[in-house]
């Protein structure tokens, strides 16, 4: 018979059905943005895994601001998820429907270091404040004008985070809101930068689907981040984007932000000499040589070894180097060691951890970082990877354990550290000098991400 009803298929159906999940969201690091290995971001990541679980393509589209963002969500023929550091207000249900929550950011005010410094609400007022357009934070400045009449401020579309921090930074503006996550990322990038108080609670982002779909996409979304909180992958993904000062410090994080702009330009060109040279990222040689000596040619560590890569006497001969305390010779030394210590690793040991590995054999010496290994086989632990084979290290430091290796004592705990540092420090300089701009900067000119929207990055290789 005809005329039977076909039911319209859910969302979530269509989704499976076309084989692609289409999430809208913003380019800025703290969301999507491209790297050394292509696509990646904290919004990014998370929403990859949940495309994987459902077992389709992902593809990611960009909006310009927020606005645009929801109008693009609620069109028939746009992308079904926003996955943007959204947080859900009065305003925005009537846009759309929010998920569980997936991460708790506070809304800081930013002012410039030196500069007074409000500490509360009524301290906004005669400041030039500047916020993106659409923002939460544009919804806040107008609920508190309502108060205080005389509150100026301006919404802007042309910016992105990364830029209202550096604006005052460099003193263009007195002072931003940003959420909490987008200052502890970004403090690495920006010395002046400073929290002058949270303006009101702590809040949820969230993702979203348009207010007229179905809940079919929503339901699997919540369920995808309620299981990503409780193994683990959520507070993973935290750590790695957002975490750099819970590791350096709020004084670590702007103190590397200082020497990022007043030491590394003197060295970039030698970093990257010898990274083409020895065929290896110079980013991570200017991590291995931030990590040695904070990027100071002249230092000494108690044990004698010395200069910008701390070379022992013994590497520094071996490589040729005259002399130690010369940075261009320290560098060429350094990453010249460090690819041999690499070559010299089994060839079962596979990428990325060859890379830690290779590191960690530069800090504590092949022998000490075979013995690990060996520990690790006898623990029945898989001596290739560096998640197992880190935790052996230490070990070559306690008697009961160093007694049994082939080359005895070892300070095994440096080399952990060691690795954890680089880690943290590659990852900053790969945000801060996206590979798209490389070769089209002058030298020392340093970018921070997130704010070149157009071009596509050149895919560098992976490590
Ligand atoms: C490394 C050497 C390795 C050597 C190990 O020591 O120095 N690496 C370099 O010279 C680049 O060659 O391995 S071995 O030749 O197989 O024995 C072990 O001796 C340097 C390390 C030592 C470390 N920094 C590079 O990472 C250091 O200075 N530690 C002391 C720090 S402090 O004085 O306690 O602060």
């Amino acid at each position: 018979m005809l005329g039977a009803c076909v039911e319209k298929p859910s969302t979530l159906e269509r989704v499976k059905e076309d084989g692609v999940l289409r999430v809208i969201t913003r380019n800025s690091p703290a969301t999507y943005f491209q790297d050394r290995n292509g696509e990646t971001g904290f919004e990014y990541e998370l929403v990859k895994r949940f495309a994987d679980d459902l077992g389709v393509k992902l593809e990611i589209e960009t909006a310009d601001n927020i606005d645009e963002m929801f109008n693009q969500l609620g069109k028939p023929s746009g992308p079904v998820l926003a996955a943007a550091g959204l947080v859900s207000s009065e305003k925005r249900v009537t846009q759309a429907k929010f998920s569980h929550p997936y991460l708790e950011v506070t809304p800081q005010v930013i002012y410039r270091n030196g500069r007074s410094r409000p500490t509360q609400a009524k301290g906004l007022l005669g400041k030039k404040i500047m916020v993106l357009k659409g923002s939460s934070h544009a919804e806040q400045l107008a609920t508190l004008k309502r108060q205080f009449p005389t509150l100026e401020y301006e919404e802007s579309d042309a910016v992105e985070v990364v830029d209202l921090l550096r604006m005052v930074d460099e003193g263009q503006i007195d002072l931003t809101l940003v959420d909490s996550n987008e200052l502890a990322m970004n403090q690495v990038y920006f010395p002046n930068v400073r929290v002058a108080f949270d303006l009101g609670d702590t809040r949820d982002q969230r993702w979203a689907v348009a207010a007229g779909e179905d809940n079919s996409l929503l339901n699997e979304v919540n369920e995808f981040l309620d299981k990503a909180q409780k193994n683990g992958t959520l507070q993973r993904l935290k750590d790695r984007y957002y975490g750099h000062v819970d590791v350096l410090g709020y004084v670590g994080a702007y103190t590397f932000a200082q020497h990022l702009q007043q030491r590394l330009p003197k060295y970039e060109k030698h970093f990257k000499v010898s990274a083409k040279v020895e065929e290896v990222d110079w980013r991570l040689l200017a991590a291995i040589g931030y990590q040695e000596s904070m990027w100071q040619p002249e230092v000494t560590s108690k044990t004698g070894v010395r200069g910008l890569m701390m070379l022992t006497q013994r590497t520094a001969q071996a490589m040729g180097v005259s002399n130690r305390l010369d940075p261009k010779q320290s560098i060429t030394g350094g990453a010249k060691y460090f690819m041999l210590v690499k070559a010299q690793l089994d060839d079962s040991i596979k990428e990325p951890d060859r890379t830690w590995f290779a590191l960690a054999a530069y800090n504590v010496g092949s022998g000490h970082l075979e013995d690990a290994r060996t520990l690790a086989k006898r623990e029945k632990l898989n001596p290739n990877k560096w998640l197992d084979v880190k935790k052996m290290l230490p070990r070559l430091s306690q008697k009961q354990w160093f007694s049994k290796t082939k080359y005895g004592y070892a300070r095994g705990g440096e080399p952990v550290h060691f690795v954890a540092n680089i880690r943290r420090y590659y990852d900053i300089l790969t945000w801060v000098t996206q590979p798209q701009l490389e070769g089209q900067v002058a030298e020392g000119n340093l970018h921070v991400p997130g704010v070149n929207k157009d071009k596509p990055a050149e895919q560098s290789p992976p490590m």
